[in-house]
Order: C-alpha cells, then structure tokens, then sequence
C-alpha cells in the first residue's frame, strides 16, 4: 500500500479494500453464538422476551432513566414516542441531521418546521427557535448530533414557557452525557439508535427512554399493536418489537462497549493531532471532561484555507478507497417531499447550508487502527500540498466523464 502518489493523480488506490464510516463495532461473538443458542433453545424469538428485558433493564440503567422501550429501528421509535406524546400539527426540528427526523414527523402528516443551527456546535439553535413558533406548534424536537448534547437547558426553558413539549432525536448519543447527567433523561423522552452503522449495534434497532410512567406506558402499548392483554387492543398501534436475536447482539455489545469508546477515542485524538497543522481542515471538538462516545470524526473544511473544496477532497479519498462520508448534506430542507414544501427555507437556514458544504466524516471506529488513520491523514495532507494539480485532475475526470455519458 502506498500513499506517495496520490490515486487522483495517477497513483495506485492507498487501500485494497474500502475503509467505511459506519463499519459495526462487533463484541465478542462467541458470547453471541451462546445467546443465540439459548434463544434457540428457548423458542422464543420475539414479543418481549428474556433478552430485550435485560437490555431495556441496561440500557435505561446506562442511560440514568426509568424507563427504556426497545424497538426494531430507531425511525419506529420516533414515529412511536412522538404519537405516544400527543405531537400534531407543526413540530420544530432541525434540518441538519439525519432525514429520519423529519420524516418521522411528516409520516404522520406533522410539519416539521425547520430551525437553522448554531454553527459551533452543529446543533438546533436556540436563539432561532422562538421565531418559528406559531399557535399550530406543539413541540420542538432537538438532535444531539454526533453526540454532543443539546443546549438543552434553553430549549428545556422555551419548551416550558410556551407550553410546548421536549423531545430529542439522540439516535448518535447513547453512553454520553451533559454536565455530568446520561443523555437520556431530557425532555419528556429521548430516542436511541442502535442500527449497524451506530456506536452501539442490535444489527437493526433503537429505544425510547423516558422517566414519565404514563408515557413509558402508553409506548409499550403502541409498540405491540395496541394490545393491553389477550384480545384486547385499547389504541391503535403498531409494531415496533425488537426480537431477541437483536438484544443478543445489543447486550453482547454492551459487554464491549468500554473498548468501543477506547478505539474512538484513541482514532479521534489520532485524527486530531494529526491534522492540526493542515490548513483550513478542523476536526470538531468533544468535551473530555463528559462522558462521549467519540463515534464520528467530523471534519470541517473551509476551501479558502484548504485549497481544496469539501467535495474535492471527498474526490481525493473515494479515489483511495476511503469512503468518507458527506453527512447531513444537503440538508432535510433540500430533499423530498420538504424541497416542495418549503422552497425557500435555504434562506432562513444559512448556518446549515454552510455547515452541509463544509463537513466530511472519516472512518472510525473498532476495525480502524493507528496506521489506517495514520494514512489516511497523510492522503489528505499531500492533497492539501499537491491543491492545484489535484483540482485540475478532478475537474478533467469530471469532465471525461461527462463525455464518456
Ligand atoms: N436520527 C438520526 C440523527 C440518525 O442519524 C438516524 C440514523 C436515525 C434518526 C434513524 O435511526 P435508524 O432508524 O437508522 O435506527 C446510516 C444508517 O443507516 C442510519 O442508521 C444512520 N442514522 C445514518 C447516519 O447512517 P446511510 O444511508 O449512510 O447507510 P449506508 O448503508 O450508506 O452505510 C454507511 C456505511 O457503513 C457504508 O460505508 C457501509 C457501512 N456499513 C453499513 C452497514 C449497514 C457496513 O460496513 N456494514 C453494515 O452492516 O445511513
């Protein structure tokens, strides 16, 4: 492998094989094939059994909450917890994250009202949220993206004041905290992921937590169809059941997750002193003194600086088999059915816009070492020095291309 000669400029790719965002973290999978024996030997596959018991049990204990309901994804626990909060008509969320936010809300015809976001921290902004209230609104749904929480004290503030409801999308925050609390237990519930790609993996899955009884209650409810005993539904429902082989999966990887957050870590801090001298490129910043599951690297690119745009060092990794990843681009606001809907709201969400061009992801995570990061830093440092050919090269390839269709 060899990364002197970048793949853009006629070099062969860095790596043989892809290094992904998003690669799952795996526990041991022998402690797996032990669960998956029992719950073969148990015959019982799903509908609340033995192992998503405890995992709800660990998880809501993890969490520092009451309360966790396990489900098959992380998009049905949404859905679920904010038709089990009663939200209806219009909902304020932020366009920079993942689409399953909003679409969560529009699937049941509620408008997801976009709110820009405070550049520094990538999350909603507060001071941007009052001006979208309206008297159709009903809640405010904030995000913590890639982990880093919320201003959740002022949202906490506005929420109560205008008698709005709390929730949060915390689908990339499960093990990590603000000011010394589990994220968890804010608002009136808050909604994990647990798909694959995330830091913690049930294959497919996700959970509502929440310490308010009668919601827990009504979620449980809504997750099994309805159903409050033998033949009798008493709401309409779904079904957003995790099944025992996910909880398998989710407290075998529990049981790793100490080196899950190590192996973040220490590709993190390695990303982070390895690119400090790179002009124009930061990696975004995690709180050392909360508890973080260090599960993206994010970084920001400011083209002026770099001499490369964020799309041109996207071309430059790709080339090398490095498939960075372009999260939240372009935005909710600017996808279907919401481009429709809103065609002007790129003029409210300036922040956004400029984030959702700036930002790139690199892999990480437990089948990401040293010397993988290591190179895939020095690519991005001799396309930084090489800016000029390199963008020459990606704009005559672009335009090869087009020819070539
Ligand atoms: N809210 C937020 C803020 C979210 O970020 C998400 C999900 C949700 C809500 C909804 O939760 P879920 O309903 O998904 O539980 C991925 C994930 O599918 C999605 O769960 C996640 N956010 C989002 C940020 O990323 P894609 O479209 O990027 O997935 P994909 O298939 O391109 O995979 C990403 C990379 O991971 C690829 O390079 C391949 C690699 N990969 C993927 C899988 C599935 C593997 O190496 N192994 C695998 O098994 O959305």
């Amino acid at each position: 492998m060899s990364v002197d000669v970048l793949a853009v400029l006629g070099g062969r790719p860095a790596f043989d094989e892809p290094l992904h965002v998003g690669r799952p973290n795996l526990g041991d999978r022998n402690k797996l094939f032990v669960r998956m024996n029992r719950l073969l030997d148990n015959n019982w596959l799903t509908n609340r059994g033995p192992f998503v018991q405890e995992l709800e049990q660990r998880i809501a204990e993890t969490a520092g909450v009451k309360h966790c309901i396990a489900m098959c994804n992380g998009t049905i626990a949404l859905e679920i917890a904010i038709r089990a909060a009663g939200l209806r008509d219009e909902v304020i969320v932020p366009s920079y994250t993942f689409i399953a936010t909003a679409h969560a809300l529009q699937w049941q015809e509620i408008t997801p009202v976009f709110c820009d976001i405070d550049p520094t921290t990538h999350n909603i902004d507060p001071d941007r949220v009052e001006e979208l209230i309206t008297p159709r609104t009903t809640a405010l749904i904030g995000v913590h993206l890639w982990g880093r929480p919320c201003d959740v004290g002022r949202l906490a503030e506005i929420a109560a004041r205008r008698r709005l409801a709390l929730l949060f999308d915390a689908a990339h925050a499960f093990g990590c905290s603000h000011r010394g609390r589990m994220i968890g237990g804010f608002g009136l519930a808050e909604i994990f992921s647990f798909h694959a790609t995330k830091f913690l993996n049930t294959f497919e899955g996700g959970a509502v937590v929440t310490n308010d009884d009668d919601l827990a209650g009504r979620i449980r409810l809504m997750k099994n169809f309805g159903f409050a005993g033998y033949d009798n539904v008493v709401y309409v429902g779904t079904n957003g059941k995790m099944t025992e082989v996910a909880a398998a999966m989710g407290l075998t990887n529990l049981e790793s997750m100490g080196a899950f957050v190590a192996a973040n870590r220490s590709n993190y801090k390695d990303y982070r002193r390895r690119l400090e001298g790179c002009s124009g490129i930061s990696v975004i910043e995690y709180d050392d003194r909360e508890r973080c599951n260090y599960q993206y690297v994010v970084v920001e690119v400011d083209e002026e600086g770099a001499g490369l745009g964020r799309d041109e060092l996207v071309g430059v990794l790709h080339a090398e088999n490095v498939l960075a990843r372009r999260y939240f681009y372009p935005g909710c606001h600017r996808m279907e059915p919401y481009r429709s809907f809103f065609p002007h709201s790129r003029l409210l969400l300036t922040e956004t816009e400029r984030l959702a061009r700036r930002v790139l992801l690199l892999p990480t995570g437990v089948s990401v070492g040293p010397s993988q990061v290591k190179d895939v830093c020095t690519i991005i440092e001799n396309a930084l020095s090489a800016a000029p050919a390199v963008r020459a090269s990606l704009s005559n390839r672009a335009a090869e291309a087009t020819v070539a269709q």
